[in-house]
């Protein structure tokens, strides 16, 4: 059987409201994509994936979605997105669509049917309950976001969930209609030709039908909320396969929050016939105390390294397979957060880059990482745009935080910090927009932006290019066996991929000091020169024993 084409492709994400803007209305447009698509060929990704384009109120950027068939108007129309689908796939870049069908926005047409009346004919595509009998919220689940997940509606007298924002209402996938509506929307997208799909938090669309009361059972470690895999889950997955993905040669991801590496095996196992892969997030709680997001705290490197590693070996033994990521829209810049934005920029984020994309699995390069992007450290509230941040500054001012403390801890948590504006030139607004941009852009574009990364031939730019040619040139990349070298090493993260008669030895320095690699003797081989097929320093042959410098960060082929 022929292996299927995402397991050796490497994915962009574009977050098009940030991404380029030709109109001049300070938001970025499928237009900007299409005149940057030459850049994504450049890099030699292979995928793009667009989070949502569709009509939006724009709440929460696109992830509140009022009619799924709709571009929305200030991205542009559905002319401009099917000239995008023809220019990618002209340069062999295929796209895929991020969709959200855990909820729709409150503005879509289905809830505002919904909460017309009780007997609406769409009332049971959204998840209603009557009030307790004191009048209080029907269970005591909170959202992501903060706050209860139930919104009283006066009209009808009823509750309704949203797991996110209040203008976010959780679709009902107890309703089989709703379930095909979903599925002719998809099909409705795959015979416009896009490639696939990425799924907004899609293990969370199946719910206990009793509404337990959350009874903290589910230890607090990693914002896994007991909701989360619910009881139907694989099965909607399931019938949605059987129903859409399985009559297109197409890729899926799914994204699973706080999940397990159990149910990440069954949603990716290619046996079940659920989803291609999937992304999960422990790797990037190892800086948050106690499974507390928004606090500030240096992250655990002995933690990450043994939740990467046991992501790779489980999932590798389980048949599943893994999205490969450290940044997306909703994660701080990885050069910020786990890497070195200030003396050792450029070498950490080449050796944060190596680190993960020597894995087994799909790599996905958030845009602006591959020019090594960072956090905008905004010094004031007004500069912040994300819902999520906006709605946790209210809570905690409320609960008497001062304000500076929470603006310290946005800076390290907000999921703004990624959707600053992409960092084109030197110009006005880093040239991602000739008016005002939607948020501001990071000072730091004045050095780090595209047209300086082209320009040099050692930037971050071509360090991500060389490492997305590497998956296509070395089999063992794709298909090695994972095993983590040096677990307790205070400063290294090292593991071996193994090939049926070659190796391949990554190892990088975590941090800002020197430190010693010696080669475990459980790593069986008679070399003693190895070649290096990357390296963000002019490292020499000799690997069993060597001094890395600051977040010296090597690929030896052995
Ligand atoms: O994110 C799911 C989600 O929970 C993340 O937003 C993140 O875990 C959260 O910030 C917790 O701190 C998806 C989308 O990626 C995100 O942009 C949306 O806001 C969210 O779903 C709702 O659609």
């Amino acid at each position: 059987m022929t292996e299927p084409w995402w397991k050796k492709a490497v994915v962009y994400q574009i977050y098009p409201k940030s991404f380029y803007d030709t109109t001049g209305n300070g938001v970025g447009d499928l237009r900007g994509i299409i005149e940057k698509l030459d850049y994504l060929k450049e890099l030699g990704i292979d995928v793009a994936w667009l989070t949502p384009i569709y009509e939006s109120p724009q709440k929460d950027n696109g992830y509140d979605i009022s009619d799924y068939y709709k571009i929305y108007e200030q991205y542009g129309t559905m002319e401009d997105f099917e000239r995008l689908l023809s220019e990618a796939h002209k340069r062999d870049i295929k796209i895929i669509m991020d969709i959200v069908v855990n909820h729709s926005s409150t503005e879509h047409k289905w809830f505002k049917e919904a909460k017309k009346s009780k007997s609406s004919l769409y009332r049971d595509y959204y998840i209603w309950k009557d009030p307790n009998p004191d009048g209080s919220e029907p269970t005591n689940w909170e959202s992501k976001f903060g706050g209860s997940a139930w919104k009283y509606d006066v009209e009808t007298g009823q509750y309704y969930l949203h797991l996110f924002d209040v203008t976010q209402a959780d679709l009902n996938w107890e309703n089989e209609r709703l379930r095909q509506e979903v599925y002719e929307m998809m099909h409705y997208w795959f015979r416009k030709g896009v490639d696939g799909f990425r799924l907004d938090v899609i293990n969370l669309i199946s719910k206990d039908q009793e509404f337990p009361d959350d009874d903290g059972t589910v230890p607090p470690g990693d914002g896994r909320k007991f909701y989360t895999d619910g009881p139907r889950v694989h099965e909607f997955l399931q019938e949605m396969n059987k129903e859409v993905f399985s009559q297109y040669d197409a890729m899926t991801v799914g994204e699973m929050s706080s999940t397990t590496i159990e149910n990440c095996i069954k949603y990716s196992n290619p046996e079940r016939n659920e989803l291609s892969m999937t992304f999960n997030f422990h790797h990037l709680k190892v800086d948050y105390p106690n499974g507390e997001k928004w606090s500030i705290a240096d992250f655990n490197f002995l933690a990450l390294k043994r939740i990467l590693s046991k992501w790779q070996v489980e999932m590798h033994k389980g048949g599943g397979w893994n999205a490969l990521f450290w940044c997306n829209h909703d994660q701080p810049r990885i050069v910020s957060r786990y890497g070195n934005d200030q003396e050792y920029h450029r070498e950490s984020a080449k050796a944060m880059a190596t680190a993960i994309h020597m894995m087994q699995g799909t790599p996905y390069v958030y845009q602006g990482e591959e020019i090594g992007m960072t956090n905008p450290y905004f010094e004031r509230i007004e500069d912040y745009r994300d819902v999520e941040s906006l709605n946790i500054f209210k809570i905690k001012k409320a609960e008497g935080v001062p304000e500076a403390e929470i603006l310290k801890i946005l800076q390290s948590k907000s999921r703004d910090n990624s959707r600053t504006p992409v960092q084109w030139t030197d110009e006005k607004n880093a040239g991602f927009t000739s008016g005002t941009p939607w948020i501001p852009v990071a000072r730091n574009y004045v050095n780090i932006n595209a047209e300086n990364a082209l320009a040099d031939h050692d930037s971050v730019f071509y360090h991500y290019k060389k490492l997305i040619s590497l998956r296509k040139e070395y089999e063992i990349i794709t298909y090695g066996d994972y095993e983590l070298l040096l677990e307790d090493h205070p400063e290294i993260f090292a593991y071996i991929r193994n090939g049926r008669d070659e190796k391949l030895l990554v190892v990088t320095n975590f941090y800002a000091k020197e430190t010693q690699f010696i080669l475990p003797d459980t790593v069986e081989t008679d070399e003693y020169e190895a070649n290096v097929l990357l390296s963000n320093y002019d490292s020499g042959k000799e690997f069993r024993n060597i001094t890395l410098r600051p977040y010296e960060s090597i690929i030896f082929h052995l």
